[in-house]
């Protein structure tokens, strides 16, 4: 591909464990072997200055506050993510892939956390505006068997804001996330990710291939 050819935005979506990061990962090394220059990035977070909030976030300090002001948090750290590091890089002719992005919101802010999907949507439009992602990947899977996988990885690190949250909540999440994708099948591809990390990177794969890549004449574009 060559510089300037557009970006591609591709957002990774799920519950707690659901293996978004590994997913992340495989597909970019994959794009990578294609010649795409991809940029790997993460939410919240994703700019020095949205990784400061990430801290104030995640460490509970926040929480306090109720959820509208959480949900003002992760707006204002996305804002300076999209101008600090997204659009740069789509701009760039940069394939981006983000671990976690506005769905993040609208899951546990919004039908988990009970704050009006009124307030998400001005949220959305007012700092997402036109830069959506062109593909969302929504890994789908149950939430007892997510929160076991994160536990996990974490090993004896503290447990952090939301995966303290009780099971009902990450029963309403997986819930939200589905609906999301069922809304929105034209940028939304829900895929189960109980298999391998093989298993589940291949269905990746084959959606991205298929929404982005395929020129209809099997040869693909990279
Ligand atoms: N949040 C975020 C909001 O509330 N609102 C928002 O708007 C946004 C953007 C972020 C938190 O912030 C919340 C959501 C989150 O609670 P985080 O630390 O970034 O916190 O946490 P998560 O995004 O949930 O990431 P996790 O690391 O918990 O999960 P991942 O990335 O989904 O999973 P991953 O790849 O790290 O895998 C977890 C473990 O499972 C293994 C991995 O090796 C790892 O050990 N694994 C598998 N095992 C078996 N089979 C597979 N297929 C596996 N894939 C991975």
């Amino acid at each position: 591909m060559t510089s300037s050819a557009p970006g591609r935005f591709i957002t990774f979506e799920g519950g707690e464990g659901a293996g978004k990061s590994t997913q992340v990962r495989l597909l970019a090394e994959r794009l990578g072997t294609r010649g795409i220059r991809t940029l790997t990035t993460r939410e919240p977070g994703g700019s020095p200055r949205a990784e400061e909030i990430r801290e104030v976030i995640l460490s509970g300090h926040a929480a306090r506050l109720g959820p509208l002001a959480e949900a003002l948090l992760f707006a204002a750290a996305r804002a300076d993510h999209l101008a600090s590091t997204i659009r740069p890089a789509l701009a760039r002719g940069d394939w981006v892939i983000c671990d976690r992005f506005a769905d993040s919101t609208r899951a546990y802010q919004g039908v988990a956390g009970g704050l009006e999907e009124g307030v998400i949507n001005a949220l959305e439009r007012l700092v997402v505006g036109v830069t959506r992602p062109d593909l969302t990947v929504v890994l789908d899977l149950p939430a007892e068997i997510g929160l076991r996988r994160a536990n996990q990885r974490r090993g004896e690190a503290a447990i952090d804001r939301f995966e303290s949250e009780p099971l009902a909540f990450h029963k309403a999440l997986r819930e939200a996330f589905r609906s999301i994708a069922a809304r929105e099948p034209g940028r939304c591809v829900l895929v189960d990710a109980t298999g391998t990390p093989e298993d589940v990177g291949q269905a990746v794969w084959a959606c991205v291939w298929s929404r982005l890549l395929d020129d209809g004449a099997g040869r693909g574009h990279g």
